[in-house]
């Protein structure tokens, strides 16, 4: 640590209002366990580097193009961490600027689309995210949304409706992936169908990006145009995004997140994201993310074991969708509940719910973030027991019961600390 900063008052003494948050944070993180499949804990290092003094340093524009001075250090930086994303996912071109995923997928549009212009993703509630089009988001509004679902008998999607959809809309656009799907993405189906209608393909790998960095899903390289994702999920970096590409879309991508979208980059993010694709190269990484794969298909098949509907009947990759239905408990209530029980998730609607999103069907889980502290079969059988008597004493009002699991939680989630966490 710089000398300078260990003479100024900690955050403690400085603030202790803020301070307090950050260790009732802390303390609630590690007492509980997180299923939340977008979530994960980021190590000791990617903290550091993202608490680190280039927070400080404004650097518009790209390495040897600033409109600011001072960038001896921000430009060895961020071409480090353009190298390391490009090595890590076989890409001939990566940006690391876009704040988090939905300024890089707008981005794509900015690139590639006029306003008016028909363009064509999952609907939110088969799956999808607000930004492939839905029409509360500035996607859906500025642009001719058209919607591709799931098949109702399968909760998978159908590249034959796709590709139906595709020849009939014409859209510019085309994004494949989302943030409730539990199916592997067939990247090559859809590169297809993009070709035929000459759309530009865009994989938002969000979700995906840890597994694919692992070799457990399918790579989109050589098929989608561009490849959205951001740093956060299952690739353990800090809130920030990536845009990746071939050299002929390079340009393009690069004028729509600068100028185009955004003013400087945040530098404490981009030296975090070098360390987090860093360790993504490790070998240890992909052990990680196959067995945070194991641990989605352990917990899909306990639960089905235990009467739950899985969307598609279980997983092929990190998450799971649950569909309460036949539970009788609707989505919110059952995430509240299992949230005072110390198992943390979140309502969310499944493929056709007849409830509104912001009291939905079901919940959805996934297994990055208890991977990453290292729990496994074992502890998803635990947990799946957890949940599913969790909501059965939420549907009796039984909060006594509930209390007992979280002091359970409690006791099982002490023997897996979080890393970068003093303990
Ligand atoms: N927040 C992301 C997720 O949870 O999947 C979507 O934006």
């Amino acid at each position: 640590m710089h000398a300078q900063l260990l003479t100024e008052p900690s955050l403690d003494a400085a603030d202790p209002a803020v301070a307090e948050l950050i260790e009732g944070e802390i303390a609630r993180q590690s007492e509980t366990i997180c299923l939340i499949p977008s979530e994960n804990h980021v190590s000791r290092a990617v903290l550091e580097a993202m608490g680190s003094v280039f927070t400080n340093k404004y650097s518009e524009g790209y390495p040897g193009r600033r409109y600011y001075e001072g960038q001896q250090l921000v430009d060895r930086l961020e071409p480090l961490a353009v190298e390391r994303a490009k090595a890590l996912f076989g890409v001939e071109h990566a940006n690391v600027q876009p704040y988090s995923g939905s300024p890089a997928n707008l981005a794509t549009y900015l690139a590639y689309a006029e306003p008016g212009d028909t363009i064509m993703g999952m609907a939110l509630p088969m799956g999808g995210h607000l930004t492939h089009g839905w029409s509360v988001s500035a996607t859906g509004r500025w642009f001719r949304a058209v919607r591709y679902d799931v098949r109702r008998e399968t909760g998978r999607v159908d590249l034959d409706d796709v590709r139906e959809l595709a020849r009939r809309e014409r859209p510019r656009l085309i994004f494949c992936g989302g943030t409730a799907i539990p199916r592997t993405i067939e990247f090559e189906g859809f590169a297809e169908i993009a070709r035929e209608v000459g759309a530009v393909l865009v994989a938002d790998i969000a979700h995906l990006a840890g597994l694919i960095a692992g070799g457990v899903h399918p790579s989109p390289v050589g098929r989608a145009d561009v490849i959205s994702t951001t740093t956060h999920k299952t690739l353990r970096g800090p809130r920030g995004a990536m845009l990746m590409c071939g050299v002929e879309h390079a340009e393009a991508l690069d004028r729509a997140v600068f100028p185009g979208l955004q003013g400087g980059p945040h530098n404490h993010t981009t030296a975090a994201i070098a360390v987090a694709l860093e360790e993504a190269r490790r070998p240890q990484f992909a052990d990680y993310a196959a067995r945070t794969v194991a641990n989605a298909k352990a917990l899909a098949g306990n639960l089905t074991d235990r009467g739950f509907d899985l969307v598609s009947g279980g997983t092929d990759n990190h998450l799971l969708l649950v569909d309460l239905t036949s539970k009788d408990v609707p989505g919110k209530r059952a995430a509240q509940a299992l949230d005072r029980a110390g198992i943390t998730t979140n309502h969310n609607t499944v493929p056709f719910d007849p409830r509104p999103p912001f009291d939905p069907s079901g919940i959805r889980m996934g297994t990055p973030a208890a991977t990453t502290r290292g729990m496994g079969e074992a502890e998803m059988e635990l947990i799946c027991g957890w949940i599913d008597d969790g909501i059965e004493a939420a549907k009796r009002a039984d909060e006594a019961a509930i209390q007992r699991i979280a002091e359970r939680v409690r006791e099982v989630a002490a023997e897996f600390p979080i890393p970068g966490i003093a303990a």
